[in-house]
């Protein structure tokens, strides 16, 4: 097996590229932000002193940028970066400190780590978890080190917890999962648009000029949203029903389109299969059955179908107030039956999509770090997608794992009989982020080892027996797949601080000494042009992409396939930024309505927890916090997790605006700011989830999954408050966990970022 001889005294530091020191020219890089999957275009400058960075104009962003992009060049020179390993203090005593230690020693301790527990457990015993920020060239490296060096099953990221509800929806209706199926910009060109479950003028603030443009050409916009929010708030209509009844309420407006008569018909006979079937299921949801589940007026409900009905071109979104449900795939359907009801995928100007959430969410999925997925989204369960994988990589494609478990499953079976024992996580601080944390907490704990690779000790890193510090966005190469499916280049502007290696240069050092020393190479180049080879032919076919042609266009939209899968012959593919326009990827051709049933969430209120609690994120702050609480500017505008709560709720508890209040659920409490706001449905409690510490919201959440998806219930869960306080009673702000002294790079003062490119590239 592949964990056998390792040349032990391989030179590893020689892989570090370091930052000269002092000095260096100050160049300008056009590169994208770190964060989500807008990938908006910025200029970083770099060289001399601490990076600066401005807008850049891409088609997604235009020149504009949120706070979070604007504020991201802070991270790259903060005190608190990690510059070296880091190994407790007493090996295998998690209590012990974590102490600075050279990349031999704790090298040596991940591989001791895994040899042990495959040794003693078997290959399945060692786990990755990756995250949907990492290039696409370090998902295949993280995907192929998990399948050909460890050989394990135990591979899943942190996309579960986002798109995998959309994703196995879009694979059944549509055939291929791509989130929007046509480019960001096409959204200023429709005359009405729905978006069910997002809050793009928080979490993607750029992309509302799109939706403006449309808004002043006289588009109507429909927003569905327990809360009132900014992007709400500038609806034509906002739709507000109760956490978790969205499926209700898509059925309702099928049953409303077909009622009265403005079902495009000849669409539906032409391009669809299953129209019956789907109707049938909706016979049954007569709009005043539908006011009652959701809250929804029949008024409402009725307007929206007429509106979208009525509109030339009309686009319905998705994201994640409706998929992060225990029933987030059959939701998702829910909507896509509508949209096909109403002729809209596959009609230029119209469609159906869903928005992806992180930087590369959408590429992470395609290329690897799924457990059920191989590269070019072949699935692994398939005989041929393993042989042409197998292939690629030069292994038996009887030696591949068969598929493993979904991200919470694997997180919950930590150190149990037949669990992972020592996990591997790079690009995700579940700590933080998974459901129920507690839990997961209490299953970290129960590893063996836990190795985890970031450039900030998260708290997740803080739990960690080895830390292994990395390298940041502007400090690598690679290609980022946004939420339009364009593959774009994201340069490098500067090289990694001293002592830093990059993700792929850990996993190639791991892999040298777990005896697998060729195939993983540290440049993303060659990375990428392998993976073209293992797309080929796949439904996500990245073959005809060249670096050379990302450099030169502004992104190229999958599937890009090679000229008979020649993949020395790109560039003739012009790439596919609008699918199905002439038929779908599925067997006959034809969109698929699929017939999904309402189940009321399995957690309702009750006498002992009378409230809803559902989740979500705020402008100023990204996902576990991480990063953002790091950034001065972001914490002024968004210092402490806030709660937002109807003014009669907060009145029945003596809860004035500012406040502290408790909340628990039957999992766990939390500790937020009372935010009275009547913009948020009655009997609805909504936080955000990028604190950690006292106002960790996934304390509080729910670990039903979803039967297709394995999406966990992260946006709703019975819940009760009390007061805990007056304002300035506890310090909320829970401070991310520093690192010992010695391992960070302490204030910067003199110059730390220095160039290594000049121009693109
Ligand atoms: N500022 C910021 N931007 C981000 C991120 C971030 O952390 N911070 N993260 C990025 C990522 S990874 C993602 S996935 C995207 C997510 O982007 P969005 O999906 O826009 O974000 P959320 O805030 O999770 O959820 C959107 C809305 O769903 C509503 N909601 C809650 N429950 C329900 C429900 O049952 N039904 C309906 N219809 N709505 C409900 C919430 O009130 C919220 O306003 O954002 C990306 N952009
Ligand atoms: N309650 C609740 N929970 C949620 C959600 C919700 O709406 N409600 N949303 C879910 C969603 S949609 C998502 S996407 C997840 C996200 O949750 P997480 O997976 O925790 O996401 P991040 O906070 O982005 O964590 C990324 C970590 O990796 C580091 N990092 C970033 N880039 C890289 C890299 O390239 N390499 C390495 N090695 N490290 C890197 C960062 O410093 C950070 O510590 O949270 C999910 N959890
Ligand atoms: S919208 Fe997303 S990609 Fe654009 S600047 Fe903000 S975080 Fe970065
Ligand atoms: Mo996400």
């Amino acid at each position: 097996m592949a964990t056998t001889t390792a040349p032990a005294d391989r030179p590893v530091l020689a892989l570090a590229r370091t930052r000269p020191a002092g000095g260096g020219v100050r160049r300008t890089t056009r590169t994208h932000c770190p964060y989500c999957s807008l990938q908006c275009g910025i200029r970083l400058t770099a060289g001399g002193r601490p990076a600066e960075l401005e807008p850049d104009d891409f088609p997604t962003n235009r020149g504009g940028l949120c706070s979070k992009g604007w504020t991201a060049a802070e991270l790259l020179d903060h005190p608190d970066r990690l510059l070296t390993p880091l190994v407790r203090a007493v090996t295998g005593d998690r209590s012990s400190a974590l102490r600075p230690a050279t990349w031999e020693e704790a090298l040596d301790r991940v591989v001791a780590g895994i040899r042990d527990s495959q040794e003693r457990y078997g290959r399945d015993a060692v786990g990755c978890f990756g995250g949907g920020g990492m290039t696409n060239e370090k998902a295949y490296a993280l995907g192929k080190f998990a399948r050909v060096v460890l050989r394990t099953s135990a591979i899943d990221y942190n996309g579960r917890f986002c798109m995998s509800s959309a994703a196995g929806a879009l694979n059944r209706a549509y055939g291929v999962d791509r989130g929007l199926p046509f480019p960001l910009a096409d959204l200023a060109e429709a005359d009405a648009l729905m978006v069910v479950g997002g809050n793009p003028a928080a979490t993607m603030p750029p992309a509302m000029q799109h939706l403006d443009a449309a808004r002043a050409r006289g588009a109507s916009l429909v927003v569905v949203d327990p809360r009132r929010t900014a992007t709400a708030a500038g609806a034509t209509l906002h739709l507000a029903p109760v956490p978790g009844t969205d499926l209700a309420l898509a059925l309702g407006m099928l049953h409303v389109a077909r009622r009265d008569g403005l079902v495009d018909e000849a669409y539906v006979a032409a391009r669809t299969t299953g129209y019956a079937s789907a109707v049938a299921a909706a016979n049954g949801w007569w709009p005043d059955r539908v006011e009652r589940v959701t809250g929804v007026p029949v008024a409402d409900l009725t307007r929206a179908v007429h509106l979208l009905a009525d509109a030339e071109r009309a686009v319905v979104l998705s994201a994640r107030g409706a998929e992060q449900h225990a029933g987030g795939t059959d939701t998702v359907l829910g909507f896509s039956n509508l949209a096909l009801a109403l002729g809209l995928p596959g009609t230029p100007g119209s469609g159906f999509g869903t928005t992806t959430g992180q930087g590369n969410g959408q590429g992470g999925r395609e290329h690897g770090l799924k457990a059920d997925q191989l590269p070019g989204y072949r699935m692994l369960a398939d005989p041929a997608a393993r042989a042409h994988v197998a292939a690629v990589w030069g292994v038996d494609p009887a030696d591949l794992p068969a598929p493993g478990r979904s991200a919470f499953e694997m997180l919950d079976a930590l150190g149990t009989d037949g669990g992972v024992r020592t996990l591997l996580v790079l690009a995700s601080n579940v700590a933080v982020s998974a459901p129920d944390s507690g839990r997961v907490r209490a299953r970290l704990a129960a590893l063996d080892t836990l190795v985890v690779a970031d450039f900030f000790l998260s708290e997740t890193a803080a739990l960690a027996d080895v830390v292994l510090p990395t390298a940041q966005w502007a400090e690598e190469g690679g290609t980022m797949t946004n939420l339009e499916g364009r593959v774009l280049l994201r340069r490098k502007a500067l090289d990694p601080p001293e002592g830093v290696l990059d993700d792929l240069g850990i996993l190639r050092a791991l892999a040298d000494r777990l005896g697998v020393e060729r195939g993983f190479p540290t440049e993303p180049e060659e990375v990428f042009a392998e993976l073209r080879r293992a797309s080929a032919g796949g439904k996500a076919d990245y073959s005809g992409i060249t670096y050379a042609r990302l450099d030169a266009e502004q992104g190229v939209f999958w599937p890009c396939p090679a000229p008979a899968g020649d993949t020395s012959d790109a560039a003739s593919h012009p790439g596919t930024p609008r699918m199905f326009l002439d038929s779908f990827p599925t067997p006959d051709g034809r969109a698929r309505f699929v017939r999904v049933d309402f189940r009321p969430r399995a957690e309702q209120p009750d006498r002992h927890y009378p409230y809803v609690l559902t989740t979500g994120r705020t402008t100023s702050q990204y996902q576990s916090g991480t990063q953002t609480r790091r950034v001065r500017q972001l914490l002024l505008t968004d210092p402490d997790a806030r709660a937002e709560l109807h003014p009669d709720v907060a009145a029945r508890h003596g809860v004035a605006d500012g406040d502290l209040v408790r909340l628990e659920t039957r999992r766990g409490t939390a500790v937020f700011r009372a935010r009275l706001t009547d913009g948020v449905v009655r009997g609805t409690v909504f936080v955000p989830f990028h604190w950690a510490g006292l106002s960790g919201a996934n304390g509080l959440t729910d670990t039903r999954l979803d039967p297709t998806s394995r999406m966990p219930e992260f946006k709703a869960c019975a819940v009760r408050l009390e007061r805990a306080g007056g304002p300035d009673d506890l310090d909320l702000r829970a401070e991310p966990p520093g690192p010992p002294a010695g391992a960070t790079t302490g204030p910067t003062t003199g110059p730390t970022s220095s160039p290594t490119t000049g121009g693109p590239r």
